[in-house]
């Protein structure tokens, strides 16, 4: 025996072992598609087989009609790589039902050519939402694509090759022209299919344009490939392709990957004869060094601490008292050319405002326990981003450096924001309760946008709420009635909860809080934001 034909020995046992522990259904059907071998729960499938069984039958006749294409396609790629999968394809049920199942292919060349399937029902990741599917192609639409590609790359471990392909197709408009619209649209499906079936989890392809296509895969002559196998799709209709592929690989978070991706594709299909594949990669390469210098440099200034508190004083409406400050982050050198509101997202987008939460906390601390030591009791509100509650790296290391400074906790309130980023609201308001218990107090920041809300309120048992700027902007607007601040107040009240209202640029503005209950203001009226805090006479 040959030793590639051993080598296919072995791989076929190993994945008839494989597909019988993992598959629930195994076919194994001939180059003409008919069923030669099943095995597992095949009487789920097909409509109405007295006996149940059905070898000897096609398996076209089981594909619901919508994902003939595709299985089609999948034979074909089945040929030239030799296993393909997981890809979804609707099987037929009993009583016109259909349901889709993952489906992995073996292919065994050779004058008996056979080929494998086996299906399991589990669904495929990612959660791909209807409205990101185009349904007549089953393709994805531009943002489904970009969204779930760069979940997936963000997802791709290392050393596990990932490439994503653009593809431009010229002569669709000629076949439809020639062939008439109903030809143009089975033409776009077959290709579709193709594109489908050689993607990653088989659902990562999709349609970026009117000629443009863009998949990700996992070895790189598929481009290249794609583009020869689209070319004679069919054989009535001349089309031509060029293609695009690059290197995947790389670790950046999810967002810069989407913004680099979008930036790489609206490239291609500007002018895609300009863009080569190396020209790719370079420019997504580019993009993702210059992420990795700005990550460099955050990373030196959270651990050199070489960022400033500014201070800005929140005061008692009733009394004109300072009751605390809060704390916003001042940053130089590298950094000074973004805003600190740039700088902070750019932290939460690259996942770096944990490490920079804790960095800060350590600031404000230091700083409390020095106006404590020089007599002046200083309380400050310190930004705490919802991540950093979620972050099961920096958790511990956030609350035990909480923990040991005890002796100023009723001097820090942690001021919680983007609480959106709060997946597990329980573990969140559990962490909080602890912090709380031991005399922080938590602040909601934003309230009554849609980073926060009652939702937020009803979970977390907080302090203070801080009523969004927006609402108090809108006093100056002629006719303003007061409905919705009002009806915040009360509910606020009727918790116990004490309630800040910022942005006060005027006296009118801080009179009108005052009326309707609200029990401290922030704002330029009181003070901007300076680099020693205010402090009671
Ligand atoms: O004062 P300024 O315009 O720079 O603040 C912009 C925004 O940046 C504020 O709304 C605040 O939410 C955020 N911010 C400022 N400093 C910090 C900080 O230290 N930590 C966090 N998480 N957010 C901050
Ligand atoms: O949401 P947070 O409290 O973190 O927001 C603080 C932000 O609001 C900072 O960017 C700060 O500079 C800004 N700010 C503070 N006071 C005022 C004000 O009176 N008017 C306006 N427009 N912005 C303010
Ligand atoms: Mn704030």
């Amino acid at each position: 025996m040959s030793a590639l034909v051993e080598e296919l020995r072995k791989e076929r046992e190993r994945f008839v072992a494989f597909a019988f522990a993992a598959a629930e259904i195994f076919f194994e059907i001939d180059a003409g598609g008919t069923i030669l071998f099943e095995g597992g729960a095949v009487e789920k499938i097909g409509a109405g087989q007295a006996s149940g069984s059905h070898v000897g039958s096609t398996i076209y006749d089981i594909i619901e009609e919508d994902d003939r294409d595709v299985f089609s396609a999948l034979k074909l790629h089945l040929e030239h790589k030799g296993r393909l999968g997981p890809i979804p394809i609707r099987f037929k049920g009993h009583g016109g039902q259909n349901f889709a199942l993952r489906l992995f292919g073996l292919h065994m060349p050779g004058e008996n050519s056979r080929t494998f399937l086996a299906l399991r029902s589990a669904p495929l990741g990612g959660g791909v939402g209807e409205q990101s599917i185009d349904q007549e192609t089953g393709l994805l639409t531009k943002d489904g694509f970009l969204d779930l590609a760069a979940t997936t790359m963000a997802e791709n471990s290392a050393g596990n090759n990932l490439y994503m392909t653009a593809v431009e197709v010229d002569g669709l408009e000629e076949a439809q022209k020639k062939f008439g619209p109903k030809f143009a649209k089975n033409l776009l499906g077959r290709m579709a299919a193709q594109l489908k079936t050689i993607s990653v989890d088989g659902q990562m392809a999709g349609q970026i344009g009117d000629k443009h296509f863009a998949f990700l895969h996992r070895s790189q002559s598929d481009g290249k490939y794609i583009g020869e196998s689209l070319k004679n799709v069919d054989d009535n209709v001349e089309l031509k392709t060029a293609v695009s592929t690059m290197s995947a690989d790389n670790e950046m978070t999810e967002d810069q990957i989407l913004r680099t991706l979008s930036y790489v594709l609206s490239k291609f299909c500007e002018d895609s004869a300009s863009v080569d594949f190396d020209q790719l990669t370079a420019a997504y390469d580019g993009m993702a060094g210059e992420v990795k210098e700005r990550v460099t440099s955050m990373r030196s200034m959270i651990e050199s601490g070489s960022f400033k508190m500014a201070f800005q004083p929140v005061v008692s409406l009733k009394t004109g008292d300072i009751h605390h400050n809060e704390v916003l982050s001042r940053f130089d050198g590298k950094m000074d050319q973004k805003t600190p509101r740039d700088v902070i997202g750019f932290a939460e987008d690259v996942g770096m405002i944990e490490e920079f939460d804790i960095a800060l906390c350590n600031k404000a601390i230091d700083y409390v326990r020095k106006m404590k030591k020089l007599g002046e009791s200083l309380t400050l509100a310190v930004n705490l981003s919802g991540r950093t509650l979620e972050s099961g790296r920096f958790i511990d290391e956030f609350v035990s450096l909480l923990s040991g400074a005890k002796d100023i906790s009723r001097h820090l309130l942690l001021e919680l924001t983007e609480t959106k980023a709060i997946k597990n609201m329980e573990k969140a308001e559990a962490i909080l309760s602890d912090l709380k218990s031991i005399g922080y107090r938590v602040c909601l920041d934003d309230f009554g946008t849609g980073a926060s809300g009652y939702h937020y309120l009803r979970t977390f048992n907080v302090d203070l709420v801080k009523i969004d700027g927006a609402y108090v902007r809108d006093m100056n607007t002629p006719g303003y009635k007061p409905t919705f601040l009002l009806s915040i107040v009360r509910l606020c009240r009727d918790l116990g909860i004490k309630t800040i209202g910022e942005h006060v640029e005027t006296r009118f503005q801080a009179d009108f809080l005052k009326s309707l209950g609200v029990d401290y203001g922030q704002g330029f009226h009181y003070g901007k934001p300076e680099f020693s805090p205010k402090l009671n006479k």
